[in-house]
């Protein structure tokens, strides 16, 4: 991890306490080269890890990707897993405590350890180039200390290995905000084939020989694409799951949770799925919405949300009296993924039924507005930052500002600007795109600034802004969550310069 000072890096130091102050007139509104402008600046990197909160205790945490055989509550597959347990082992620290998670590598292959919507210092992102992959059979250390409360995920950001059973919740509480409800619910959900179907690698391998029998539709549900009241504007995904997961079980053996009658449940939902978006309600429920991607919302009740693969929504119920399940239905798609909350007597329904709650009111990012406290500065960015989407099935080439991720331009940004970054897809595909080391503020359909989110939902043929601080210097990715578009180069860089 040692990186020799660059000029870059002497520069830094020298500009220390200036701000956002510009030294050298480069690539104020180009780009540059994904070969070039992406020596990381160590000093800010350092500085910006040194402005953090630090509460001085360190949390320890070990996780040993490796092959395993995983009960998925009836099917038993051997997969990829951290220890022997979909999804990993939860992490929880506090606001400005330090992580210090050791990564033992048995699998046989690179891996890394990608801390989905942490704020955190670039060189412990767990994305290659700002952090180096760990050789199969290595062992690293991300060390990091944690900015702001909330729900997170951490996966590998490597080839397709999130969409076997490399991932985990990650939660950052703040004991000065404890929140006002007794009880708190994780929920991970998931599409899952590696084991029980094809392995997700022969499933890329097919989409690049433009091989649709994987396509939901295509390999015997003929009802998809066409479905009613999907909400992603078109195909909803490329790829037709065996199962659909919450907390690593199937819907015929359900992961459970037990709460009193009246508890108000803190329900953290995270979509840790490669290419399925997931329409979540509780039966009986209206939930109201507290967070989107870890950040406080102006709290919004609704009957179900729909969450994109790398979104995560916090809600709050008040849970009532008797056994109730909890359904992500998959959007789009042919199937759908349970848990039961239990608080009394009662029985469960059986694993196909679908909530009429499902169909209720859903709050999408146009509903929210982030919490006064989290709102960022508002006024003209001092940068527009682009990125078109495009691809199609045929090809099953997917770009980002007309290259895919080899032959991509990273986008630049100077520390301290505000930027005003537009996704506009040109595809007729959705695509939930995600940025490295910033939580952005998504501006709303009507313009006026809506929810803090790092993953945003971008619908076929639309776009969606969104604006960010230049905040946390380095290389950060900005790409499609949809591992497979992601896979096939839908990726790109926000490199900071000076
Ligand atoms: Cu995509």
């Amino acid at each position: 991890m040692n990186r020799p000072i660059t000029r870059r890096g002497f520069l830094a130091a020298s500009a220390v306490g200036l701000g956002g102050f510009a030294l050298a007139a480069c690539g104020s509104s180009g780009t540059s080269g994904s070969g070039s402008g992406s020596a990381i600046d160590g000093q800010a990197v350092a500085a910006a890890e040194a402005r953090r909160p630090h509460t001085g205790r360190t949390i320890t945490a070990d996780l040993v990707p490796q092959s395993v055989e995983v009960d998925l509550g009836g099917p038993t597959v051997r997969t990829l897993a951290y220890g022997d347990t979909v999804p990993g082992p939860l992490i929880r620290a506090n606001v400005g405590d330090e992580l210090a998670v050791r990564v033992t590598n048995r699998l046989d292959h690179p891996t890394s350890v990608h801390w989905h919507g942490i704020a955190l210092r670039n060189d412990m992102d767990g994305a290659a180039p700002a952090t180096p992959d760990i050789g199969a059979g290595g062992e690293f250390t991300y060390r990091f200390s944690v900015p702001d409360a909330g729900t997170y995920w951490a996966h590998p950001h490597v080839g397709l290995d999130t969409d076997y059973g490399l991932y985990l919740p990650v939660i950052v509480d703040d004991p000065r905000e404890p929140g006002d409800y007794d009880a708190e619910w994780i929920v991970v959900l998931d599409d899952w084939t590696d084991g029980v179907g094809k392995s997700p690698q022969q499933i890329y391998d097919g989409l690049r020989r433009g091989d649709m029998s994987s396509m939901p539709g295509m390999g015997g549900n003929m009802n998809h694409g066409g479905e009613a009241g999907n909400l992603l504007g078109g195909d909803a995904g490329d790829v037709d799951y065996p199962y659909y997961l919450v907390n690593g079980r199937i819907p015929a053996a359900p992961a459970g949770f037990t709460a009193e009658p009246g508890q108000r449940v803190r329900i953290r939902i995270i979509n840790a799925g490669a290419d399925t978006a997931f329409r979540v309600a509780l039966a009986g429920h209206q939930m109201t919405v507290t967070h989107t991607d870890g950040f406080p919302v102006v709290p919004v009740p609704t009957d179900a949300v729909l969450l994109g693969m790398g979104e995560r929504y916090d809600v709050l119920v008040t849970v009532g009296d008797g056994v109730f399940p909890l359904v992500a239905s998959a959007e789009g798609k042919n199937g759908q993924a349970r848990a039961l909350l239990t608080t009394g007597a009662g029985s469960a329904p059986d694993a196909a039924f679908r909530p009429s709650e499902l169909d209720g009111r859903l709050v999408t990012v146009d509903d929210v507005v982030a919490a006064p406290d989290v709102m960022l500065p508002q006024g003209k960015p001092d940068v527009q930052l682009r990125a078109d989407l495009a691809g199609d099935m045929m090809s099953y080439n997917w770009t980002i500002n007309g290259r895919d991720y080899d032959h991509t331009r990273s986008l630049t940004i100077r520390e301290g600007q505000r930027a005003r970054l537009t996704f506009r897809n040109r595809s007729m595909m959705w695509h939930p795109m995600h940025l490295h080391g910033h939580t952005f503020q998504v501006l709303r359909a009507d313009g006026t600034p809506g929810p803090r989110k790092d993953t945003v939902i971008v619908l076929p043929m639309r776009s969606v802004a969104v604006d960010l601080v230049a905040d946390n210097p380095g290389d950060w990715m900005l790409h499609c969550h949809n591992a497979y578009h992601q896979d096939a180069g839908m990726m790109t860089r926000l490199d900071y310069v000076r």
